[in-house]
């Protein structure tokens, strides 16, 4: 797509994005439905259903040819990246916002014939919409976001996800040993936007393609990696443990991972 479409593209979802965070706010003022997915610690609210069909219509508004998976079913059935595609989670961290009423997001990812194109996650309660793309360059509530620093593994924290931590899976304690400790926040799209704002070295996780399509777009944007735990690339129509990290802390964890594959 053209720069200057592109550019008025994102300013037209980042308005998408406050007019969500408005609803979203409003609606938590009000009693929550909370309802069981797979299981007691897999939760969906009205919320996360009645964001999702209002960012499934806005965006479809803006881009009638896209094509829209989204977390909670309401967009379209995709299959493929070919042509515009829309990846939407209208709630990440639902367990945090039923229990903190924070540290939750709101996040999209703007996919153009499987390329990274607009990325979105929005800190609700922090008031943070971290937006834009390869091509536009990154910002936080509009000001340039800058570069991280690529720091090593070694100096810097680094953001856990608590079963794989528990379970040591893809060898997160010894990961985590070899940073200066491990964050959990329990919101993919908060510790990604942490990873993007320098303060965390990296993060790991088993994601749905919902929790990270938003995050890669802007990683990547900043120079940081997105991949698979084996340094593959990641497929934005499956699931898998997904790594956004620093250049040499991803080179570190690599290291550490597939020693034991
Ligand atoms: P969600 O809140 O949109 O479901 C911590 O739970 C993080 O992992 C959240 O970003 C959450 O996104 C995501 N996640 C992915 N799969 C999950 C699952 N089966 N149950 C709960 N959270 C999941
Ligand atoms: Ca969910
Ligand atoms: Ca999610
Ligand atoms: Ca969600």
């Amino acid at each position: 797509m053209e720069k200057q479409a592109l550019q008025q593209l994102n300013q037209a979802v980042q308005t998408v994005f406050q007019q969500a965070r408005q609803h979203v706010l409003t609606k938590m003022g009000e009693k929550l439905t909370v309802a069981e997915k797979t299981s007691r610690k897999d939760l969906v609210t009205n919320v996360d259903r009645s964001n999702e069909l209002f960012l499934v219509q806005q965006l479809r508004q803006l881009d009638p040819q896209a094509h829209i998976l989204a977390e909670e079913g309401l967009g379209d059935h995709v299959t493929s990246l070919a042509g515009h595609v829309w990846i939407v989670d209208p709630i990440d961290g639902t367990m945090n916002f039923v229990h903190q009423r924070n540290h939750f997001a709101i996040m999209a990812g703007y996919y153009v014939d499987g390329e990274p194109t607009l990325g979105y996650i929005f800190d609700v309660m922090g008031n943070r919409l971290y937006a834009g793309g390869p091509q536009i360059g990154v910002t936080v509530n509009g000001q340039p976001l800058a570069k991280p620093a690529d720091l090593p593994l070694s100096d810097g924290l680094f953001g856990a996800s608590a079963p794989l931590l528990i379970h040591n899976r893809f060898q997160m304690q010894a990961v985590v040993d070899a940073s200066l400790g491990p964050r959990i926040m329990g919101s993919a799209g908060i510790q990604i936007s942490q990873v993007l704002a320098g303060e965390l070295v990296g993060y790991l996780s088993y994601l749905r393609p919902w929790d990270f399509a938003a995050g890669r777009v802007l990683a990547e944007s900043l120079g940081l990696v997105v991949s698979q735990v084996d340094g593959t690339p990641v497929n934005m129509l499956s699931s898998g443990a997904v790594l956004v990290a620093t250049k040499r802390a991803q080179r570190a964890i690599l290291a550490i991972v597939t020693q034991t594959m």
